[in-house]
């Protein structure tokens, strides 16, 4: 089965990963490099043992391939997987002069009363974000995070590169290339964004009419960041190969350390006794063709019938 090849990655890190303690204070089981192949022609990789909410990948991969790197845009369509980072910039600026909210991710997991206060605080900024442009324009933006690095990377001599229309152009033109590559990992400004590129980068393979993309993650929570991961990506080949005529190969997913929380071990446990239901295909629109004119309800995902959400806590 197609998810198979998830649900062995969380088994051989439960059985292998070494006690490790992270940035976050959680501390974790991790293992240093790990990979998983998925065939995308056995089925769109959404995991079916428990529920991965689609809609959120799409907007933000759609909000990466516009070079967006405004919170406003994802609040739009109902997305809020980037907002504690743009709110930590509010939160620390001169302008903000609500109740305290040092810390205020880990505060909120232990301190119900604050966790309160936060929740209003937090409703106000998206409100502000989605009325006021000029107020969006500025405590939206997250820095040269992904949108940036992919379609506007700055060069020494002030140009600009736009890596995801060179790489397209580069897989029409000249296929066999062993050098289609776009990287989000910019050393000069690793410091100015809100969180450091967790997938780093990535490459094209074309061989037999087919699209194949490799994806380097340097950190991977693997419980709730990895399954979002794949199915960006995944969903990031098939509307490139959509554009360039190929059908879709393999996704190939390659893990840095990669780790299960501790607080993320009996929701691993439930996950892995659940059974694999049949894989969701993918559904784009045929009249369009650059993936930079897609939108949201371009993107149809068919037969998703998956096991439940599972809840966990996420590690700030
Ligand atoms: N993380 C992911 N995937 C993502 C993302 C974050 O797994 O797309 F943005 C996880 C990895 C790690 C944490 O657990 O978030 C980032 O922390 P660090 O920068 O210390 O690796």
């Amino acid at each position: 089965h197609g998810e198979q090849a998830y649900l062995d990655m969380c088994r051989h890190i439960l059985e292998n990963g070494t006690k490790k303690e992270d940035r976050t204070g959680t501390g974790t089981l991790s293992v240093f490099g790990y990979q998983m192949r998925f065939d995308l022609q056995k089925g769109f990789p959404l995991l079916t043992t428990k529920r991965v909410p689609f809609r959120l990948i799409v907007s933000e991969l759609l909000w990466f391939l516009k070079g967006d790197t405004n919170i406003r845009y994802l609040l739009q369509h109902n997305n809020n997987i980037w907002n504690e980072w743009a709110f930590k910039k509010w939160v620390e600026s001169p302008d903000y002069t609500g109740p305290d909210m040092t810390d205020f991710g880990r505060r909120s997991q232990q301190d119900e009363e604050f966790g309160k206060v936060y929740e209003e605080q937090l409703e106000l900024f998206k409100q502000r974000m989605l009325e006021d442009g000029e107020f969006a324009r500025v405590y939206g933006e997250l820095g040269p995070v992904y949108g940036k690095q992919w379609r506007d990377w700055q060069t020494t001599r002030g140009e600009s590169i736009d890596q995801i229309r060179d790489v397209i152009a580069q897989i029409k033109r000249n296929p066999d290339s062993r050098r289609l590559i776009v990287s989000a990992w910019n050393p000069e400004f690793v410091a100015d964004m809100a969180l450091p590129p967790c997938h780093t980068m990535f490459q094209f393979y074309v061989a037999d009419g087919k699209l194949s993309c490799q994806l380097y993650q340097r950190s991977g929570d693997t419980f709730l960041g990895i399954p979002f991961n794949i199915a960006s990506y995944a969903l990031l080949t098939h509307l490139i190969a959509h554009e360039c005529g190929l059908a879709v190969g393999e996704f190939i997913h390659t893990s840095g350390d990669a780790h299960i929380y501790v607080n993320h071990l009996e929701q691993v446990q439930e996950q892995l006794n659940r059974e694999p239901r049949p894989l969701p295909s993918l559904q784009l629109n045929a009249g369009k063709q650059s993936v930079f004119e897609f939108d949201v309800e371009d993107i149809q995902l068919i037969g998703y019938d998956p096991h439940p959400t599972i809840k966990a806590p996420v590690a700030v």
